[in-house]
């Protein structure tokens, strides 16, 4: 079983912020599950480098389109192993075997009948590279994202047929529910479907920053179909003399935030059907970080910097704020105030002292050794099916109700820790089968809930499990039963206090 998982590809027409990274941890976090499900997986993240938004940014600069794009894809880069992003291959849209791909893709697109040319008008904002619908411009004909003056464009364009695929889409949607998951991006998806579609501008005339169209070298492709594309050509190219296309298309879960929700629901599979391409199967679409009420992003100014919060608390202490404070899928604020609560109540407090706790316990009642034996009836039946839901909420795109459902039995764990008091059984002689079966049931539970967490705290659960002399990462085995462990070894804390305190100012610069 295979699965192909992707981020967005990101703008290079500044570096990358909170926002970017949310979205590829939360598709590392589920690369990293599907692989502990024994899938084959393919992660793909990279690079969105042609279109108005890049080139205006380069010329604001004064320098060349390309070079911006070298400067800032290498940024993206870089933020990969700082996250702890595990992706399989980073694509960028100026890679020329991409390039190459689009025109066969979008030459066969026309060959199957669906472009022709014709003239656009309409109203235009430059940092989405799109043209609004009237009934989503905000008063003084104002763009709603960046609050910028809309621009009246008129150019020959060659256009795609969106509008004869009005029928298969409603039909596609009504077939596959879970194509598209929260069930609320589902409906406005539809909507906007069923409220018609019309024919888009395919190619740009104005614009030389871009894939040349081969049919007519005075076009280049509109940004957004170069892109989208990216998911399909990178397989063919990501693996130097080997094409990954019949391994891994189509794509199991494009991840997305809600900003470009029409892009991936309407266009991009009216897309693949003209090019007759198999649909992916699922989009999750998440909700925006908020910061002081607005999206954050590049062009408004208020960037929360993950590089900072990195150096400061690591990357695991990131991925697991940015995943449990905002449900995903839904809006969500963020701030160095919460990041700092949920670190020291969850992370130091919950998970921390329980490994601590758990492992100086095993070490000082019983020198490191977990005799063999059953485990408590209690707390496995607090366990029972633990596993299974985990995985049917990664299905249904609910990270966040995965992570609470761990967090449950971390919580758990602790209340059993003090409800049976291992210091109070030790000092009676008689009770030591009891002590043993508590140590046992406690390491065996920590074990369970470091596997699950691993996807969302890989550093500390690799090193909690290796405490615990049972590095197997597989889902199938984090069930909670014995045998796992035989001894542990001391363990450092896996989520210091003594951090350097969080600074909102520096933070928000
Ligand atoms: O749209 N909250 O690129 P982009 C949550 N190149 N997620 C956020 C966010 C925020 N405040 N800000 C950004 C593009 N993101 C196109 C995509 S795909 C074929 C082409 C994340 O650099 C989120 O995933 O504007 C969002 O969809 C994406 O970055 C937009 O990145």
């Amino acid at each position: 079983m295979t699965a192909y998982i992707t981020t967005p590809i990101y703008y290079v027409n500044a570096a990358p912020h909170l926002g970017h990274a949310y979205t590829t941890i939360a598709a590392d976090v589920m690369a990293r599950h599907h692989r502990q499900r024994g899938e084959e997986v393919f992660f793909l993240t990279g690079t969105d480098e042609h279109g108005e938004p890049v080139a205006d940014a380069a010329h604001a600069l004064g320098i060349e389109p390309q070079e911006l794009a070298d400067r800032n894809a290498a940024r993206f880069q870089s933020l990969l192993p700082l996250l702890g992003a595990t992706n399989d291959f980073f694509i960028r849209t100026t890679d020329p075997r991409h390039e190459a791909r689009v025109q066969e893709v979008l030459g066969q697109v026309r060959e199957n009948g669906f472009v022709y040319q014709g003239t656009y008008e309409g109203w235009y904002c430059p940092r989405c590279a799109d043209f609004k619908p009237e009934n989503e411009i905000d008063p003084g004909n104002l763009c709603p994202i960046h609050h910028i003056e809309l621009t009246r464009e008129q150019e020959d364009s060659y256009f795609f047929k969106l509008s004869a695929f009005q029928e298969r889409l409603e039909r596609l949607y009504e077939e596959r529910e879970d194509f598209v998951a929260p069930r609320t991006r589902y409906n406005e998806a539809l909507s906007f479907i069923r409220s018609g579609l019309r024919d888009v501008p395919l190619t740009r005339h104005k614009l030389t920053w871009g894939v040349q169209v081969p049919w007519d070298h005075e076009h280049v492709f509109y940004v957004w179909f170069d892109a989208l594309l990216n998911y399909y050509t990178a397989l063919s190219f990501a693996r130097p003399g080997e094409d990954l296309t019949s391994t891994f298309w189509p794509a199991d879960y494009h991840l997305i935030a809600k900003d470009i929700l029409r892009f991936h629901a309407v266009y991009w599979p009216a897309l693949l059907m003209a090019a007759d391409i198999e649909l992916p199967e699922h989009i999750f679409v998440h909700g925006y970080l908020l910061m002081e009420g607005e999206k954050m992003s590049k062009s408004l100014g208020n960037v929360l910097d993950p590089v900072t919060v990195i150096e400061r608390f690591g990357a695991d202490a990131l991925r697991f704020y940015l995943l449990r404070e905002v449900p995903f899928g839904q809006d969500g604020t963020v701030s160095t105030l919460a990041f700092q609560t949920r670190y020291e109540t969850e992370l130091a407090n919950d998970l921390g002292n329980l490994a601590s706790r758990t492992i100086a316990m095993v070490t000082r009642y019983s020198d490191g050794a977990v005799a063999d034996g059953p485990l408590d009836p209690t707390l496995a039946g607090d366990f029972a099916g633990l596993t299974e839901r985990v995985c049917t909420h990664f299905d249904r795109a609910e990270l966040t109700m995965a992570l609470e459902e761990i967090w449950q039995r971390v919580r758990r764990l602790n209340r059993y820790v003090e409800e049976r008091a291992p210091w109070r059984l030790a000092r009676d002689d008689e009770q030591l089968e009891e002590l043993e079966r508590v140590l046992r049931t406690l390491a065996e539970g920590l074990r369970t809930v470091a596997v699950l967490l691993w996807p969302y705290l890989p550093t500390a659960a690799e090193r909690l499990l290796a405490a615990l002399g049972s590095p197997d990462l597989a889902v199938a085995g984090a069930e909670l039963g014995p045998g796992h462990i035989n001894a542990v070894r001391p363990i450092e804390a896996l989520f210091p206090k003594d951090t350097e305190p969080a600074d909102d100012e520096r933070a928000d610069d």
